[in-house]
């Protein structure tokens, strides 16, 4: 059977899709995995329609997060139109909204997807379209009424499924109106994939311990179970073994939730096998109180490089009470001082823009920051009310957010406000420079507004940058020729682009297509 598996995502790290891609062609079956980044047109591109009626699949996949949702219906909706062929939509949008989901595609999978649409590809092989199937995971749209499916957790053993390769020769993309092979251009797949696709991203477990008001894992724990599910070391190593081949790889970078969830026993073994046989600078996440001094230096002696450290607020009531996040802004000094101390570079994370947090608790997260052990760079973040969270579903009975807010401001959009500035430059300025401007609005002063404008620009253009490259540096031991290979071989979207947006410029243009479609198309935002 034939498989084709699109995203509608702006850049090339489809990790689901290539899981799923890699587990279908384990299974006997012939994949294509096409990138259509942000595609939201009133018809359909003349190398689409040639693409898919070339390949004559027997089954789509549409991978979507909650911001590709009017993409992927209105992309499933065109296809519709040319092809009677059956649709099927995954990812974590349709985990979180299920049934909406299926009023535009004929089935939804409900959970992961390696399994449910093997199964499936077999049922449309052995039983054909018109017979609803059963399979747990895979509700059924039929003539409009759904037939929904047990529920199964999803596979324990994640080693039993093939690896996602870092560029699969079966991955295609629409640019410029042309259907390109990523792996016969690999310039544009460079193009696509983040970082100049310098790095590979990856995960070693999947599900996360914590259960935060505004992220998807909260959740997804009732979909996938409570306990994080880990590769082994071995199955790790394999996977990366092929991917340190290709010669663009310069770093790993692993996206798991909560890497130091992994017993110290597993973390020992990794680093031993990662030294001899991969030997890349590699990337981690890590959660405050999760933090192991032990499990660091290990790591960073394997090569760990880049700390990234979720902190999100520096006032506790806001981390306990409106995230449900119980880290304490102590726990994160720890962490810091632990990260600061391995030399590795930390890149934390913060969440601004909160209709909960007072002026007051805005304050506190500053001075927090500025308590933190430096050299380090922050980014922050504009709280998305993402659907089928408990902090939206709050929101929306609080009345202070419509229930699709999250498709009117991309995420990396912050508001321009007087203490989101402040915190923006915080990492970089002296403490005395902080106190100085962190003040409640009425105290503010017109020199302090006139000044903070006039010093914001300067420190984001230059000191900003500077110590993102000088830690990244350290970090690989002064191994300056990384630094610059890396910057040579993607200028554009490597690591001088990493400090100013991070996601790359088909992200921020998401909710301003959008509002586009929103006025050239309104019958797709009608039910
Ligand atoms: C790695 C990661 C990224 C990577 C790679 C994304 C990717 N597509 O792989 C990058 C950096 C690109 C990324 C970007 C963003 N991310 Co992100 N990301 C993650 C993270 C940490 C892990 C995802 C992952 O690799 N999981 C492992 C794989 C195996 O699971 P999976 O992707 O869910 O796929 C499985 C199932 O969903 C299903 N499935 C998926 N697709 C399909 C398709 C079909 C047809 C079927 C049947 C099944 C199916 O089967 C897959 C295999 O089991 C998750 C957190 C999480 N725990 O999910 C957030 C997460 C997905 N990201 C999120 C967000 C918000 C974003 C951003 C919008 C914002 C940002 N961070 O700035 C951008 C989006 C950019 C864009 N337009 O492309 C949210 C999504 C919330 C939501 N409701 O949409 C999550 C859930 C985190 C959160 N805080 O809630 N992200």
């Amino acid at each position: 059977m034939k498989l084709l598996l699109i995203s509608l995502q702006s850049n090339a790290y489809v990790t689901g899709l290539k899981y799923i891609a890699a587990n279908a062609r384990a299974h006997g079956h012939d994949v294509r995995i096409l990138l259509l980044p942000g595609y939201l047109e009133d018809r359909l591109a003349p190398a689409i329609e040639d693409f898919v009626q070339g390949y004559n699949p027997d089954l789509i996949g549409v991978g979507l997060m909650s911001i590709e949702f009017y993409p992927a219906k209105n992309l499933t909706r065109l296809l519709k139109e040319k092809f009677d062929i059956p649709v099927i939509w995954g990812g974590v949008h349709v985990i979180l909204k299920p049934e909406e989901c299926l009023k535009y595609a004929d089935y939804v999978c409900i959970s992961e997807g390696e399994h449910a649409v093997v199964s499936l590809l077999e049922h449309l092989k052995l039983k054909g379209r018109d017979v609803p199937p059963v399979i747990s995971n895979v509700w059924t749209n039929r003539d409009g009424s759904i037939i929904k499916q047990t529920h199964e957790f999803p596979e324990k053993n994640l080693d039993v499924f093939p690896f996602q390769g870092y560029l699969p020769d079966y991955f295609y993309c629409l640019h410029k109106g042309s259907i390109y092979n990523f792996a016969q251009n690999q310039r544009l797949f460079r193009k696509y994939a983040l970082y100049g696709g310098t790095c590979h991203m990856m995960v070693t477990t999947r599900g996360c311990p914590f259960k935060c008001s505004y992220c998807g894992n909260s959740a997804f724990m009732a979909v996938y179970g409570k306990n994080v599910r880990a590769r082994s070391v071995a199955n790790v190593i394999e996977e990366l073994k092929e991917v340190k081949k290709d010669p663009y790889v310069l770093y790993i970078n692993i996206q798991d939730d909560c890497f130091f969830i992994h017993s110290r026993e597993w973390i020992k073994t990794f680093c031993t096998e990662y030294r001899k046989h991969i030997n890349l600078p590699f990337l981690v996440r890590v959660i405050p109180t999760m933090m192991d001094r032990e499990k660091l230096f290990m790591l960073r002696d394997a090569g760990l490089s880049w700390i990234v450290m979720g902190i999100q607020s520096g006032s506790d009531r806001v981390n306990f009470e409106i995230y449900n996040r119980n880290i304490r802004f102590s726990s994160v000094e720890e962490a810091a001082a632990l990260i600061s101390e391995t030399r590795a570079a930390p890149f934390y994370e913060m969440i601004v823009d909160n209709p909960y947090e007072t002026e007051d608790e805005k304050i506190e997260t500053i001075n927090a920051m500025s308590r933190l052990k430096k050299p380090y760079t922050a980014s922050l973040a504009h709280l998305t009310f993402f659907p089928g969270t408990p902090l939206a579903e709050r929101a929306i009975k609080d009345e202070l957010i419509a229930p699709d807010a999250y498709l009117y401001r991309y995420i990396v959009k912050t508001d321009k406000t007087y203490l989101n500035k402040l915190l923006d430059i915080t990492p970089y300025v002296p403490k005395a420079v902080v106190r100085f401007f962190n003040k409640p609005e009425a105290t503010r002063k017109m020199i302090h507004k006139t000044l903070l404008n006039i010093v914001v620009p300067i420190v984001k253009r230059t000191i900003e940058s500077s110590v993102y490259f000088f830690i990244t540096t350290r970090a690989l031991d002064y191994d300056i020729s990384w630094t610059l290979r890396t910057v040579r071989r993607g200028w554009r979207s490597a690591i001088s682009r990493v400090v100013f947006n991070f996601l790359g410029k088909g992200d921020l243009k998401y909710d301003e297509r959008l509002a586009w479609a929103r006025k050239h198309m309104p019958a797709l935002f009608e039910n």
